[in-house]
């Protein structure tokens, strides 16, 4: 009962939008292009009557996985209790940054809440909408898509730098250098989104000569996207090339090894939760 009542405080403090969620300050963007969100190995699972009140489980989910936040009863008979003391815990915010809500069918909304380690998913037969948290996506990322079991978000750093320096950049603002490793749909949907040279996260720079991700997986698993005739091996750092002016032709958008010290854009991508 104690938790009714806290959702009804939160209620008066929170409003909907068609673009998604804000529950005391904090914003949950809802992704309109994913109809049929799934969350595997969610934090919590609940059943909810308003999209609003999933919002208000995830923003009060503990930091200790699988134990709620807990309100002593007294609170509810204490005007004097200060909601925005558990509220605003910024420690909180990292746990449950990500949410699907929608009908999976019964009558009830089923309400999934994601943490550091879910993975997100489309599932057939529900109409699930996914809604995450604002804060955890860095400036000027645009959303890509749901892919791998991440939401993925893209950022065009257009300054030249170097191989070196354009992971750092990347870095600097909370991503990191894209990998082109997630199938075709996640190739195609950066050939769409590139518009000159990038640097992307592979090189060989390492004792095998072997081009490999920055997370040290194979750039030719599960598939390569090399340009023809490259990796020509007189260079080191991975780079898509970006479509001739002019041109739609996007079959010229491929992988080309350059020298690393070349002073090129740099693609970055961050993967949510
Ligand atoms: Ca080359």
């Amino acid at each position: 009962m104690s938790g009714v009542h806290f959702l009804v405080l939160l209620f008066h403090a929170s409003r909907e939008s068609v673009k998604g969620v804000i529950i005391q300050g904090k914003y949950y963007d809802l992704l309109p292009e994913v109809t049929n969100a799934s969350i595997l190995s969610p934090l919590k699972e609940a059943s909810v009557e308003r999209p609003l009140l999933c919002a208000a489980l995830c923003k009060r989910y503990a930091r200790t996985l699988g134990a709620p936040v807990r309100i002593p009863a007294s609170a509810f008979l204490s005007p004097a209790f200060d909601f925005r003391s558990i509220l605003l815990d910024s420690e909180r915010d990292p746990v449950c940054s990500i949410y699907t809500v929608g009908m999976e069918g019964g009558d009830e909304l089923t309400c999934r809440l994601g943490g550091p380690n879910s993975q997100v998913g489309a599932a057939v037969g529900t109409t699930s909408k996914l809604y995450l948290n604002s804060a955890r996506v860095p400036q000027d990322y645009v959303f890509g898509m749901v892919t791998s079991g991440k939401i993925y978000f893209l950022k065009k750093l257009l300054a030249n730098y170097n191989y070196t320096n354009a992971k750092a950049a990347c870095e600097a603002g909370g991503g990191q250098l894209a990998m082109d490793n997630r199938g075709d749909d996640w190739h195609n949907y950066i050939k769409a989104y590139i518009t000159v040279h990038y640097w992307i996260g592979g090189d060989d720079l390492n004792p095998s000569l072997i081009y490999t991700w920055r997370d040290g997986s194979l750039m030719s698993q599960p598939k390569s996207y090399w340009c023809t005739s490259q990796p020509d091996r007189h260079n080191h750092c991975a780079s898509m090339r970006g479509a001739p002016a002019n041109t739609t032709d996007t079959s010229q958008l491929c992988w080309d090894d350059v020298a690393c010290a070349s002073q090129i854009p740099s693609l970055c991508e961050i993967g949510i939760p």
